[in-house]
């Protein structure tokens, strides 16, 4: 369904014609992804092996492979110092044969492409691979001049986000500012992301996109093959002038507006029904929208709901599953305390090679470090399965009963959540066939509703979920 807004039109129309390819399902497979958040390569090829692939995810979201500054923490790797494929998460052998793995799976990969800058680093350094660097001189790729030097705010770095020119051309907490409308940066940027095209990889999430203006980044890409597939993030701000509808002509927009609505209607214990007649606001159109309950980022800061309120991140990741807005990631990371605190590492200094085969299939209380696996939860995972089975049916208006709110997707499944703290009964009209169905939710189909004269009644504790298919009759 294409849903245009009037702003929008042209822009999506540029979209066809320049590659725009959404992420999209083939046969079989479902359109949603999931962020493995610093897991290196050869775990994340066995996830797509052991429980991806199986549970029908069509795409993974990888942290940045290329060479970083060295360091413990997570977020050396959104420090580029050279486009080497080595880093604490693998090797360049064992990232080209994790694309491999992974699409013999039926599972994409997108690879976060960080190119709107490299170290933010004022010291000279060697990094995790041994390249020598200085804030803004990278040996055989950029020079000083190849850097913004936006003079607008003494020490450079951004100040005001209302102000097109910082956010753009000044430097983020101190990391050196590509220019990116220059035709080496532009072709040092696309030659790096064609070398990750050529191992396989099927596009690519644009790190800070706001902070590159539009044009380049429609430039870079315009470099591309048509058929990869572009992310951009771009953080919708109140009162900001870049706005995530700028960036449609390249591709995709992660729409962080869909998780803060979310997000409220758990916090303020109230569903709210979306208006399903007209353009939901603040939005991009569904077909140019990457959804998420939270992120790496938002999960460290603005996010209300995290891995740590279990049942509660479960049905946000639910409601968000069974939507039919936009093209789903859940995200899929570590447990921490310290927002700095890097994924467990080997003796090597490389990061453990830990997978999901054997891991939490639900909430609970994580140790430090110890991966979250949400993306093999119970109450998580078979709503890939119902995404497939529903396809482009309709979403039916929803009902509220007590805290649960549940809805339809026309005659192919149903769907409900129960926020309260009392069980709750709640009765969906539905035009699902007569008959037993499984609550996908519940492991091994071992509890089961009954679609009968057209109704469903989920009855629900605290906390639960539930889903039924037609591709899971009981
Ligand atoms: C992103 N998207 O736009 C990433 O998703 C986000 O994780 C990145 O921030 C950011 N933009 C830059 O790519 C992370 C992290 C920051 C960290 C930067 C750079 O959230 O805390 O900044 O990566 O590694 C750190 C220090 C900061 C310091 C900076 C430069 O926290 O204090 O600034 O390094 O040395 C002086
Ligand atoms: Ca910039």
């Amino acid at each position: 369904m294409m849903r245009i807004v009037a702003a929008g039109a042209a822009l999506a129309l540029a979209a066809l014609s320049l590659t725009a390819c959404a992420p999209g399902a083939a046969a079989g497979r479902s359109d949603v992804g999931v962020q493995l958040f610093q897991m290196p390569w050869t775990a994340l090829a066995d996830e797509c092996e052991s429980t991806l692939g199986p549970a029908g995810y069509g795409w993974v979201l990888t942290s940045p492979p290329q060479e970083s500054i060295a360091g413990e923490e997570w977020w050396v790797s959104y420090q580029p110092v050279s486009y080497r494929l080595e880093s604490r998460l693998g090797t360049r052998d064992e990232f080209a044969d994790m694309v491999k793995r992974c699409d013999a799976a039926g599972v994409d990969i997108i690879a976060d492409a960080v190119i709107n800058h490299m170290s933010g680093q004022s010291e000279p350094g060697t990094g995790f691979a041994g390249s020598a660097y200085e804030h803004d001189r990278y040996p055989g790729l950029y020079e000083p001049a190849d850097f913004h030097d936006c003079g607008l705010t003494g020490d450079n770095d951004i100040r005001d986000y209302r102000d097109r020119e910082q956010v753009q051309n000044c430097e983020l907490v101190n990391l050196a500012d590509l220019d990116t409308a220059a035709p080496h940066v532009r072709d040092t940027i696309v030659a790096y992301l064609n070398d990750l095209l050529s191992l396989g990889v099927a596009g690519f999430r644009i790190d800070a996109a706001k902070h590159i203006a539009a044009t380049d980044v429609e430039a870079i890409v315009a470099e591309l093959p048509d058929d990869a597939i572009i992310m951009s993030e771009v953080i919708r701000g109140s009162g900001e002038p870049v706005l995530p509808e700028e960036y449609l002509a390249a591709g995709s927009v992660f729409e962080f507006t869909y998780a803060r609505d979310l997000g409220i209607q758990f916090v303020a214990g109230a569903f709210t029904e979306p208006d399903l007649s007209t353009e939901r606001p603040q939005h991009v159109p569904s077909d140019q929208a990457i959804v998420f309950v939270d992120n790496h980022d938002t999960e460290r800061g603005e996010s209300q709901i995290t891995y740590r309120d279990g049942d509660t991140y479960a049905m946000a990741n639910v409601l968000m599953l069974a939507d039919d807005y936009g093209t789903p990631v859940v995200y899929s990371g570590y447990a921490y305390t310290d927002r700095d605190m890097g994924a467990p590492t080997t003796a090597s200094g490389t990061i453990e090679p830990v997978t999901c085969a054997e891991g939490a299939r639900g909430p609970q209380d994580f140790a430090d470090g110890e991966r979250t696996c949400v993306h093999a939860w119970d109450a998580v995972a078979p709503m890939v399965k119902f995404r497939i089975a529903v396809g482009d049916a309709a979403r039916m208006p929803g009902v509220t009963v007590a805290d649960a709110y549940g809805f339809e997707r026309e005659g192919k499944g149903a769907v409900a959540v129960n926020q309260g703290t009392d069980e709750v009964a709640l009765t969906l009209s539905t035009s699902m066939p007569d008959g037993i169905y499984c609550d996908v939710l519940v492991a091994d189909c071992a509890a089961t509703f009954a679609v009968k004269d057209g109704a469903v009644t989920f009855t629900m504790a605290p906390g639960q979920s539930a889903a039924i298919h037609v591709d899971a009759r009981g």
